[in-house]
């Protein structure tokens, strides 16, 4: 019985003795875990700000050769239509903002009207960058892109880029034109302060 007293109380007091030992291990633990969650994040920005870019550049090549295809199939002239700022705002005046629309241009004007047939707007690709990526068309002229029956590309699109960033990168997306097509390059780094330039890796879409 004596023994077994003995053996309790020498129990009670490593665990005792191991519980203090415990919370000071859980502090350095939490603190370091701390540090590494922090540093961590910092280390991930940039990649998550490019993969954000490439998600909103993928959606919105995939919707411009979608309204490449109605123009063959319907017939018509068909418009991929840029905001004309870096935001969301509402180009086809139904109350809600998006940052491109693509419609068929029955009267074949490049603009936007009533009696024009709404392809795209405000869905799909278009979520993707709502919020995430800011899409600058200043080097696409009107912001848009008229693709004629056959699907070719009418002029002013040519070797055109569209901006796409997003916090901690600057990509773009470049379009060059090859006889009426579109072809896209994403720039796969972080440009950088001083933009794209020759030297930076690009991949074509
Ligand atoms: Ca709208
Ligand atoms: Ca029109």
């Amino acid at each position: 019985m004596k023994i077994l007293n003995m053996n309790t109380m020498v129990l009670k007091r490593y665990f005792l003795n191991k519980q203090g030992f415990s919370l000071i291990e859980l502090i350095v633990v939490m603190v370091i875990a701390a540090i590494l969650i922090v540093a961590g994040g910092i280390s991930m920005k940039p990649a998550l700000a490019r993969r954000n870019v490439r998600d909103c550049g993928t959606n919105m090549i995939s919707d411009i050769q979608l309204i490449r295809s109605y123009a063959q199939s319907e017939g018509h002239r068909a418009v991929f239509q840029l905001t004309n700022t870096a935001k969301a705002e509402d180009i086809d005046g139904d109350g809600l903002s998006e940052y491109y629309i693509g419609f068929l241009d029955m009267n074949s004007n490049g603009v936007h009207e009533s009696g024009d047939t709404i392809l795209i707007h405000g869905t799909g690709g278009d979520e993707l960058c709502s919020s995430r990526v800011s899409v600058d068309n200043t080097t696409l002229p009107s912001g848009r892109i008229i693709f004629d029956p056959l699907g070719l590309v009418m002029s002013g699109a040519a070797n055109r880029n569209i901006f796409l960033t997003a916090s901690g990168t600057a990509t773009r997306i470049e379009m060059v034109s090859l006889a009426g097509m579109l072809r896209y390059y994403i720039n796969t780094d972080d440009c950088g302060g001083d933009g794209c330039t020759v030297g930076d890796l690009w991949e074509e879409l």
